[in-house]
């Protein structure tokens, strides 16, 4: 290393962050995957970020799109306090703004094209490209050592996933030093790995470059013909085959747990997935710890009254076990089980919330019934409602997944009470 100044330092971090993230059905509706809220308090995006600032990196650039005004008011909100002052930055590139509408950006790779001018004026030597849309605790710091230690073209964060999911993935064949063979995007019949044929490699969307090489690169792959200027479409396939293309196996080193844990990563980009890595965090010991002082997931924080449980008139017991629950809760009569609260929500006599994801401002009236479901920000809650007994009766409404998770937002419920 030149200097013993941790690398993050000479790095800027590039979020993706425009893609609608389609099969999360009516959650994104009105807001880009990134800008959907999990656990409790913090967005999606909160992740990556987080990642980044306590890696030590301090320059950094958000690249939206698609339904970007929530992602954009949240980032304001939580993520000012970069300060030029002490070169530190945060810019947010929505893609409309700099060319015609026609040319959004065309693929991941591309946001990166329209933007070199302002990457330049950072002045840093590595870029980190990253998803906004994945859950993990990760030191960015020790895949740029790697990178530089290796003298890579590029470094593509990897992880283990059983072969059969790895078609959602660009799926990698690695030698003995970790130098990429192969790399085939989102394969049909992805291959196995060797010696463990029922799992594969999978690319996690983030890779390391030095930003000069990059820049070429970029540059290069605007004139080439049938180029979708996508980094696991293009780029990374064109590097594996004419550069030198490095895996960096993630581990989640930064997170004190169990030895025995596996490196926690999650794409919640189905409702399934979303439903359950919210209601892992009420389990006794979750394995994504959130109380880690040490890796805090900084985001914007309302300033709210604690939450707040209480008796009714009725003497009812408005009680929450195995559950977390966020400032500006009012919890009254209700009994909450192995469910997760987000801010201002407010619950109402003999009503009963069982595995439950409650999105920030939702109110639940009187004998209201739900279980295993996600319910969207900002709805109300109608008396008697139930969802979770029949998932037959609750699909004519609402949006039931696969595995009987119940998806509720305002215009599902709109509709269930003009037909009783
Ligand atoms: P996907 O996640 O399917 O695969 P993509 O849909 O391009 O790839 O999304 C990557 C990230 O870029 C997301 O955070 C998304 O929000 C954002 N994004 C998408 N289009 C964008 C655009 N035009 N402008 C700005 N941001 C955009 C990728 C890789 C795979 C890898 C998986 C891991 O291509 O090789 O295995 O990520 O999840
Ligand atoms: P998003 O757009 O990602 O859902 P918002 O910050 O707009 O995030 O909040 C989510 C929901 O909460 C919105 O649908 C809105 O109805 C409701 N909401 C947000 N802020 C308030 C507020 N101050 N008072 C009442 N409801 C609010």
């Amino acid at each position: 290393m030149e200097s013993n100044k941790r690398l993050s330092s000479r790095t800027m971090a590039f979020v993706l962050a425009g893609g609608r993230g389609s099969r999360l059905k009516q959650l994104t509706d009105t807001r880009a995957k990134p800008a959907v809220y999990f656990g409790g308090k913090t967005r999606i995006v909160d992740f990556a970020l987080s990642n980044a600032l306590n890696s030590g990196i301090r320059k950094m650039a958000i690249a939206t799109q698609y339904k970007a005004h929530s992602l954009i008011r949240h980032c304001q909100r939580g993520w000012s306090f970069f300060r030029a002052e002490r070169n530190e930055y945060l810019d947010i590139l929505p893609a409309s703004q700099r060319v015609a509408e026609d040319k959004w950006y065309l693929g991941t790779a591309d946001a990166v094209t329209q933007n070199i001018d302002i990457i330049d004026s950072y002045g840093i030597e590595y870029i980190l490209i990253l998803a906004g849309d994945h859950i993990y605790k990760m030191d960015y710091e020790v895949m740029i050592q790697e990178h530089v230690e290796t003298n890579a073209d590029v470094t593509v964060g990897c992880l283990t996933v059983p072969r059969e999911e790895a078609t959602a993935f660009g799926v990698m064949a690695v030698d003995d030093s970790l130098k990429i063979t192969s790399f085939l995007e989102k394969p049909a019949d992805p291959p196995g790995m060797p010696g463990d044929p029922d799992s594969a490699l999978a690319s996690m969307g983030i890779y390391v470059f030095k930003w000069s090489y990059l820049r070429e690169l970029l540059l290069n792959d605007q004139e080439l013909e049938g180029s979708k200027h996508d980094f696991g479409g293009d780029i990374v396939p064109y590097i594996v085959k004419n550069g030198r293309a490095q895996a960096h196996r993630f581990t989640d080193s930064c997170v004190k747990h169990r030895s025995d844990a596996p490196a926690y990563w999650r794409d919640v980009g189905t409702i399934d997935a979303y439903w359950q890595a919210n209601i892992d965090l009420t389990n006794f010991d979750p394995e994504l710890d959130l109380w880690d002082q040490n890796w805090p997931i900084w985001t914007y924080s309302e300033i709210t009254p604690p939450a707040k449980f209480i008796h009714d008139e009725e003497n009812r017991r408005g009680h929450a076990i195995s559950s977390m629950v966020a400032g500006g809760c009012i919890v009254s009569g209700t009994e909450i089980r192995e469910s997760l609260l987000f801010s201002h929500v407010h619950t109402n006599s003999y009503s009963i919330l069982e595995q439950a994801v409650i999105l920030p401002h939702v109110t639940i009236a009187r004998h209201v019934d739900l279980r295993k479901c996600v319910v969207d920000g900002g709805v109300s809650i109608p008396e008697g409602l139930t969802i979770g007994q029949d998932p037959k009766e609750d699909a004519e409404f609402f949006e039931v997944s696969k595995s009987g998770v119940t998806l509720i937002t305002q215009p599902m419920v709109d509709a269930w009470k003009a037909a009783q």
